[in-house]
């Protein structure tokens, strides 16, 4: 067995949208979540509106259009749970501890780029929201938890889409990169390894999960998607260049698919959607250019491949040191007319998969597809992998005596974590585990607070009432031993 390299960097993952809170404390500006409600599993998350003339509105989902001239606002009557997240805000110092108590080598966060830049074009960052994560890093390091940012996950300055012409505009890639450079400079002597987007292939996908988006709208999630890439190409020069120590990585949602017969027509169909999916993202970052199979693509939504070759050259030098990827679930691909589809895993909506269970989500768990995509991820790009989210969401329950049993979620780390082990042997130069939502917060989908990842228990619910206050749940005192012993004592 080889087992887990000695500096194998345990740990859990974050993201300040969903976390942080003081969505109006510091100086922060908004973001699109902070106008976007709470929802449930069977009804959609919605935006909330005022239009010119003052008469206020609300989005029939998420992926519904606002009207002409609507700008995002926070309205009396709406919970909007981002706003609290868990108040990491206000809990960062014990929440440390409790992560260092785990036994945390890395911890993977993001930075609120409204909190640095509140309107994105701001001539100066808000001094206030660089001392916020000046203290975080400290705390950090006070327990040797090497810090993991992403610099983009989820929350873009809500002036960026409604007052700056959104990422088709080319200025938002100045924007970004005056972002990121200021981040590098500010916290050279705190951070190494940062990600410049979270799951940046999930552009793309908007184009499948919004039922009739207008052309124009899908032509734009690629013109958006591309616009990101040459961000992210000038953030890793930029880096690579200043601060040759710093380690940039990709991070691609991991929808990885299988075919659901093997009718050579499954296979075929298997092979474009991961192409278009997951590899369309992580070749043009790992590798520099954009696989010859993105001409489909493009050729589809009418888009001219001239838009996209004139950055070829910084696209070639922003290459990432290194490739992450989350990693919930699987789904399978067919082209058979009379197949079940699934309940729709991580932004991979696809079809039943028999051999596998599903969770109250309906999200397809599937250990042996770790070992899977990290061989297929690693063979393709031979850089080191790291597995940034992966975990349960599930419904727990908090005893009276502050206990909280789940094994459901101690039996799905369990399979994973020996899923990584085997990908290790199978030669996969795998870097990091860093389980999502290591302590509950706001779902992404959903908004809501009932469907937990964390190890530590957060009491509150989907309307924000709640104590606030954390409980260590058996996962937690799991997740302890495991890491003690470099995922030897699992069981
Ligand atoms: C990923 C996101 C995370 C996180 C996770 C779980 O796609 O990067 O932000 O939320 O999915 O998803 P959810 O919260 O919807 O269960």
């Amino acid at each position: 067995m080889a087992g887990f390299p000695k500096d194998f960097f345990w740990g859990g993952a974050t993201a300040a949208n969903q976390y942080e809170g003081g969505w109006n404390e510091g100086g922060r500006g908004l973001a699109a979540t902070d106008v976007t409600t709470g929802a449930t599993k069977d009804s959609p998350r919605r935006r909330t509106y005022i239009m010119p003339d003052g008469t206020t509105g609300v989005t029939k989902g998420p992926g519904a259009l606002m009207p002409e001239g609507a700008k995002g606002c926070v309205l009396d009557g709406y919970y909007y749970p981002n706003h609290k997240g868990t108040d990491f805000y206000h809990h960062y110092k014990e929440d440390i501890a409790l992560f260092a108590e785990m036994g945390f080598k890395m911890f993977r966060m993001s930075i609120s780029w409204p909190r640095i830049f509140p309107h994105a074009d701001d001539e100066t960052p808000n001094a206030e929201g660089l001392k916020f994560y000046h203290d975080v890093f400290d705390e950090l390091h006070k327990y040797n938890i090497e810090p993991l940012v992403t610099i983009s996950h989820y929350d873009d300055p809500l002036a960026i889409e409604e007052e700056l012409g959104g990422w088709q505009n080319r200025n938002t890639i100045d924007l970004y990169v005056k972002y990121a450079t200021t981040l590098f400079n500010e916290y050279k002597d705190d951070v190494k390894y940062w990600l410049t987007f979270n799951e940046i292939n999930c552009d793309a996908m908007i184009v499948q999960f919004v039922p009739n988006l207008p052309l124009e709208k899908q032509r734009n999630a690629y013109i958006t998607l591309h616009n990101r890439f040459v961000a992210s190409a000038r953030a890793v020069k930029y880096a690579h260049e200043h601060f040759p120590e710093f380690k940039v990585g990709c991070m691609v949602a991991g929808v990885f698919t299988y075919p659901l017969t093997c009718d050579p027509k499954d296979v075929i169909a298997n092979m474009e959607k991961m192409q278009d999916y997951f590899y369309y993202s992580g070749d043009v970052q790992a590798r520099g250019y954009y696989g010859k199979y993105a001409a489909r693509t493009w050729n589809k939504y009418d888009l001219d491949p001239a838009y996209f070759e004139q950055d070829k050259q910084i696209l070639m030098e922003g290459k990432v040191d290194f490739f992450t990827y989350s990693y919930y679930s699987t789904s399978c691909e067919t082209t058979h007319k009379d197949a079940k589809r699934d309940g729709g895993g991580n932004l991979s909506l696809g079809y039943y998969n028999e051999y596998i269970q599903y969770s109250d989500w309906g999200w397809g768990m599937d250990p042996d597809g770790l070992r899977y995509s990290l061989n297929e991820i690693y063979d393709r790009y031979q850089i080191p992998v790291m597995v940034v989210e992966n975990g349960l969401g599930a419904l727990d329950t908090l005893e009276e005596d502050g206990s909280i049993h789940d094994p459901y979620r101690i039996e799905y780390m369990r399979e994973h974590v020996k899923a990584m082990e085997k990908a290790l042997e199978d030669g996969v130069e795998l870097l990091a585990y860093t389980p999502w939502g290591c302590i509950d917060l706001v779902s992404a989908s959903t908004g809501e607070m009932r469907k937990r990842y964390g190890m530590i228990y957060v009491d509150m619910d989907d309307e924000g009432n709640g104590t606030m206050n954390r409980y260590r749940k058996d996962s937690f005192y799991w997740y302890q031993r495991c890491i003690q012993s470099n995922g030897q004592d699992i069981e």
